[in-house]
């Protein structure tokens, strides 16, 4: 029998990469170390891995799209979103309106700690909609926030 829309990517992580995140390690080490996005894409995949769910990586440098897939992890019944919304973070009302419209928990990443920055840097649209934040880890932030989301589904039972 077809499984439903809604119940067809139960064990799936969205992780979805903002506007410039597709330059990691070409450019300020000092600030997002050396790996590349294909590394962060692989650290994602494998933690999923580990606690049986998929990791569907994603980036773009377009605020309208990001919104198009958040939309997508909703209607498609993922499990749950792991958004570094890059710049938009700080600027977006379309994107934190995107997480505050739909169910599935979403957790937002930095790479940098984003408090110890310029102060623009220091206002997040996402937070307050999001279920966690994370940042300061580097790219690790990635695997916890995965680790998180599946004590989360756990806790749930
Ligand atoms: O720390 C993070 O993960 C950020 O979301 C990264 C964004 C920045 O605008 C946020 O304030 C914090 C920028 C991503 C750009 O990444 C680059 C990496 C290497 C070279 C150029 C850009």
């Amino acid at each position: 029998m077809a499984k439903t829309p809604e119940k067809s990517q139960q064990r799936t992580i969205y992780v979805l990469n903002g506007p410039n995140l597709n330059m990691l390690g070409t450019r300020e080490p000092q600030t997002y170390g050396h790996a590349r996005l294909a590394d962060v894409e692989k650290l994602c995949k494998e933690t999923a891995a580990r606690f049986g769910l998929i990791a569907d990586c994603r980036q773009s440098n377009h605020e309208g799209e990001l919104v198009d897939w958040i939309h997508e992890a909703q209607a498609k019944g993922a499990t749950g979103i792991v958004l570094n919304a890059g710049a938009y973070t700080h600027t977006s009302v379309a994107l934190r309106d995107a997480v505050a419209a739909v169910s599935v928990p979403v957790i937002e990443v930095h790479i940098s700690n984003i408090f110890a920055r310029e102060e623009f840097r220091h206002v997040s649209h996402i937070a307050p909609v999001a279920k966690g934040t994370l940042c300061g880890f580097g790219i690790a932030g990635y695997g916890l926030a995965i680790s998180g989301l599946a004590a989360l589904l756990e806790a749930k039972g």
